[in-house]
């Protein structure tokens, strides 16, 4: 690993090519703290550079962390926890002891009882596939359970590294800066931002006699957010609690969560649905067991914002049947429903990004 890294984003520093990656006008110095041009972009006018590393680069990176011996601090986002899983982490999560952290447990009404959402997404990550060691609900941005995090990587690592893994966007780097401020008082040392791929390469804390990693995140081609960015993405990112809102009935109606994906009843379907996105995505509720031709008239109108930019991909729609008296509906980077007394819906989603039904969360 060269010496020379941006503190922010862990990219390797130059300072010869102004419009090559990780540039700075500075000059190397032994432990003079640097953020590259990027960084200092993002930090200071939130000006956001695309990302200098590709999938197969992070995947690299990745792979040093597999060789190594020391466990794995998996972070998933609570709002997206489906959009946060990926068949790379399955796989390591098989290889090395992992602390599953759910992430951003904020963004949850208050009133959800913190354990029996500790088992449902204890399940969720079972069912996935994932091997989980320990799991803990934390929020970095509201410093919730830091310390007791702290102390669980400390005791399930034994002395050995600790690395920080999960797609983009589940505040790894939020997590890290939490950590930073308990252990130095630092606050925000390291780049963070609501867009994706902000950390370039491997970040080092020293934390006690370990090392502590924060890694670049992998996508999530199954979440609405890898195909949004700019004002879309603030829409669909919560930035405080979410209030969730009910709909006592579902009888012959359609729910169009702004202009990304829409539900629709039939008139014998009497149950009750409440729906948990971020608030400044709308819910448009209408009495219309057809919704087809309202959508496409109105995406990117009304319906906003519009699912993609690129209008070529495919909308397509799920027939859902179930058999539980209460059910979740989730949509990966968006938020999910939770379903009372309802046995049959029509789901239309953007094709990479099926909906994923489970009994889990929210009683
Ligand atoms: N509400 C809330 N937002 C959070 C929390 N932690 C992180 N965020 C926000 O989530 C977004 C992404 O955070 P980052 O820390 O940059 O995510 P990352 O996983 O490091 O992303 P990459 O570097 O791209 O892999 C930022 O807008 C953060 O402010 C949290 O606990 N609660
Ligand atoms: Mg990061």
């Amino acid at each position: 690993m060269s010496e020379w890294r941006c503190i922010g984003c862990g990219g390797p520093l130059q300072n010869t090519d102004s419009d090559a990656p990780f540039y700075t006008p500075k000059t190397y110095e032994k432990n003079v703290p640097i953020y590259c041009e990027r960084c200092y972009k993002i930090r200071h006018y939130g000006q956001i550079k695309p990302s200098f590393v590709s999938e197969s680069v992070i995947l690299d990176t990745l792979s040093t962390v597999e060789k190594r011996p020391g466990i794995l601090v998996l972070v998933a986002d609570a709002l997206d926890f489906y959009g946060s899983m990926h068949p790379y982490f399955n796989e390591l999560s098989h290889h090395k002891r992992t602390l599953l952290i759910v992430n951003k447990i904020d963004v949850l009404p208050k009133s959800k009882r913190r354990e029996k959402m500790r088992q449902a997404y204890l399940t969720m990550a079972q069912d996935q596939g994932l091997s989980v060691d320990k799991i803990m609900l934390v929020s970095a941005l509201k410093k919730t359970e830091i310390d007791t995090m702290i102390e669980r990587m400390l005791t399930l690592s034994m002395g050995q590294d600790m690395t920080l893994v999960g797609v983009s966007n589940v505040g790894k780097s939020s997590i890290l800066n939490a950590i930073l401020g308990a252990q130095t008082g630092q606050t925000n040392q390291v780049t963070t931002s609501f867009e994706s791929h902000i950390t370039q390469g491997l970040i080092p804390f020293r934390l006690k006699d370990q090392t502590l990693y924060d890694t670049p995140g992998l996508s999530s081609h199954h979440s609405y957010r890898y195909y949004v960015s700019g004002e879309s993405l603030r829409m669909i990112m919560p930035f405080k609690e979410i209030k969730p809102i009910v709909f006592q009935s579902v009888a012959g109606r359609s729910f169009f969560i702004g202009g990304f994906a829409y539900v629709s009843f039939d008139a014998d379907q009497t149950g009750q649905m409440v729906s948990y996105f971020a608030n400044p995505l709308t819910i448009h509720a209408r009495n219309d067991a057809h919704p087809e031709h309202f959508y496409e008239s109105k995406v990117g109108h009304l319906l906003n914002p519009p699912a993609v930019t690129d209008p070529s991909v495919p909308m397509v729609t799920h027939e859902i049947n179930m058999s539980e008296p209460s059910i979740s509906c989730f949509f990966p980077g968006l938020g999910f429903m939770r379903l009372h007394g309802i046995t049959k819906m029509r789901v239309t989603t953007y094709a990479p990004v099926p909906p994923i039904m489970h009994e889990g969360m929210m009683a």
